[in-house]
């Protein structure tokens, strides 16, 4: 089935964006009057985000689980491997300068633990500390403001997988170090990035690293990443000069049964419980939702749960689109299903931009109305390629519009968002899809390594100048 969406009229997705009550400006109409804009809070942070496993070649670092995984044959669909990604570790001058140039505030990259602490435990590695030194100094000369992530997927070889408890207390330790090393200019932390995916598609699905299948190992690591996030909150508020904020992130979707099978609405709330409560529950001191006690219990230990429910300062979303649920005799009862047939699709996800209006405010009525960051939105299309130094993405543009009008109605409708950022800042490796994805709002030739912007990042630009959506 062909995901690409590129037929359709960019009228007609216009008028369905409409339908769902989303304000939609496609490249091709007048922007609106001023007046008119669409207009986000004083002091919104406008980024990009990235993470260091899709960029950073391997020099340097250690061996990480998505090495392995990555130089498993079959495991990646386009046969690529994350040696190279996008040297981002060489060539992070021209990316910044670029994002500086679009008037891009803020950056969410992430810190690579096999970099920091490459062979084992304890005493980190000097030159890795030394390369996020001057990348964040590269940020602040720029004007733009560093977001580390502590975790975003790259376990090092010598540290095993989730499976394990002791995993939680070595990420706690590499949190302290590099909150202690960049903690001076550093104000804003991310501990974890989508804990869900690497449970459900890393141990139970198989598609990511480690790429195992077993439920006992999905529940596992769901409470060994539970715990480390809070030990690894903790070691950081004790190693950070006061007033730095840590929050963490947390892929958060709506799930929607397929179809209108009824056993499919069961299929729907156990796999809600199982990606969104499962994380957010326990992080907001409401314990494990009941309905997984008996699959958790032998790996809850005293004391475990008010350690996970150390409350963080903020909390990231990714939110790309809803998930869809169907009943199945897997080991889980519930497999993913299909969306319904009329959602425009990008080369990846559909699009459901109320998604995120209802995700905003879910959390927001539901988890003490926290600070939230939208730490990740973005689309991977099949773009042109680059023709006179730009890269035409005017469907990106329309999609952005439509996501960045609804960040603003849950704003409107009083969620605590404090700012957004498009994933990706530039094309990346899509983890077990390869270089077939591009998210990026600057093109990249995977050859070449040679940058482009496209059009979506001059719009964005001009969105983050006007604090609205243009
Ligand atoms: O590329 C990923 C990212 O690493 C985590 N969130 C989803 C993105 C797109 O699939």
């Amino acid at each position: 089935m062909s995901l690409n969406t590129s037929n359709t009229p960019l009228c007609n997705r216009r008028i369905m964006l409409q339908a769902l009550g989303l304000t939609v400006a496609l490249p091709s109409m007048p922007a609106f009057a001023d007046k008119n804009l669409a207009r986000f809070s004083d002091g919104f942070v406008w980024g990009v985000a990235a993470s260091a496993p899709q960029t950073e070649s391997r020099a340097g670092r250690g061996r990480s689980n998505w090495d392995t995984f990555a130089d498993t044959a079959g495991a990646i669909e386009d046969g690529s491997t994350n040696s190279l990604c996008t040297e981002f570790d060489q060539r992070y001058p021209d990316d910044l300068a670029l994002l500086a140039d679009a008037g891009i505030k803020a950056f969410r990259f992430s810190i690579s633990w096999p970099r920091i602490q490459p062979d084992g435990p304890g005493t980190p590695n000097v030159a890795g500390l030394a390369f996020y030194d001057r990348l964040v100094d590269a940020m602040l000369e720029r004007g733009i403001a560093p977001w580390p992530t502590i975790f975003h997927w790259d376990v090092p070889v010598w540290a095993g997988d989730f499976r394990n408890r002791e995993i939680a207390q070595h990420l706690a330790d590499y949190a302290a170090i590099v909150a202690g090393k960049l903690g001076d200019r550093v104000h804003n932390w991310i501990v974890l990035n989508e804990p869900n995916s690497v449970a459900l598609q890393g141990y139970g699905t198989g598609v990511h690293a480690p790429g195992l299948r077993s439920a006992k190992a999905v529940f596992a690591a769901i409470h060994h990443q539970n715990l480390g996030q809070g030990l690894a909150l903790q070691a950081m508020r004790a190693a950070l000069p006061a007033g730095r904020r840590i929050g963490t992130t947390i892929n958060v979707a709506p799930v929607r049964p397929e179809g209108d099978r009824v056993e499919n609405e069961a299929a729907a709330r156990l796999l809600d419980t199982m990606w969104n409560k499962a994380f957010l529950d326990p992080l907001y001191g409401k314990g494990y939702p009941s309905s997984l006690t008996p699959m958790l219990s032998s790996f809850v230990q005293g004391g475990d749960l008010a350690v996970i429910a150390t409350k963080p300062d903020f909390l990231g979303v990714n939110y790309y689109t809803r998930i869809y649920a169907r009943a199945a005799g897997t080991a889980f009862g519930v497999t993913r299903g299909e969306p319904p047939a009329n959602l425009p699709r990008t080369a990846y996800f559909h699009v459901e931009p109320d998604g995120l209006i209802e995700v905003l405010m879910r959390l927001h009525d539901d988890y003490d109305a926290p600070d939230l960051f939208v730490t990740e939105t973005g689309f991977a299309l099949d773009d042109p390629p680059p023709l006179d130094g730009v890269v035409e993405d005017r469907e990106r543009i329309g999609y952005l519009a439509s996501y960045l009008s609804a960040a603003h109605a849950a704003q409107k409708q009083g969620a605590r968002l404090k700012g957004l950022f498009y994933w990706s800042a530039t094309d990346n490796w899509e983890w077990g899809k390869g270089f077939t994805k591009k998210f990026g709002l600057i093109h990249v030739d995977m050859i070449s390594q040679k940058r482009t912007p496209k059009r979506s990042l001059a719009y964005y630009a001009n969105c983050i100048r006007h604090n609205a959506v243009t």
